[in-house]
């Protein structure tokens, strides 16, 4: 057996290990002040999928909430809706 066959099935361990929490898929639910109607929804999520290392986002008005999928640095997902005129909080995470 060479030593790639006896690693691989450990690589899976290896990677979780060298990398922190953060470089890893996440789901973080927030939530959103500030969004009155279908345009204010689509600029958050536009904003959102602008952050570096979101792969998913989903954004609904009513209660204001965003989910996203992917391992971006959180505190970049609040700038980026910030700087639309909306604040958004991060209320719960789901690995
Ligand atoms: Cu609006």
């Amino acid at each position: 057996m060479s030593f790639w066959t006896s690693f691989a099935p450990h690589s899976r361990d290896l990677y979780d290990s060298l990398y922190p929490a953060r470089y890893i898929k996440m789901k973080t639910i927030w939530k959103i002040e500030g969004m009155s109607c279908g345009h204010c929804v689509a600029a958050v999520k536009s904003a959102i999928e602008s952050v570096p290392g979101v792969d998913q986002v989903a954004v609904s008005l009513e209660p204001g909430r965003a989910t996203v999928v992917g391992s971006p640095e959180p505190a970049a997902i609040a700038k980026a809706v910030e700087e639309e005129g909306y604040s958004a909080a991060e209320i719960g995470q789901e690995s």
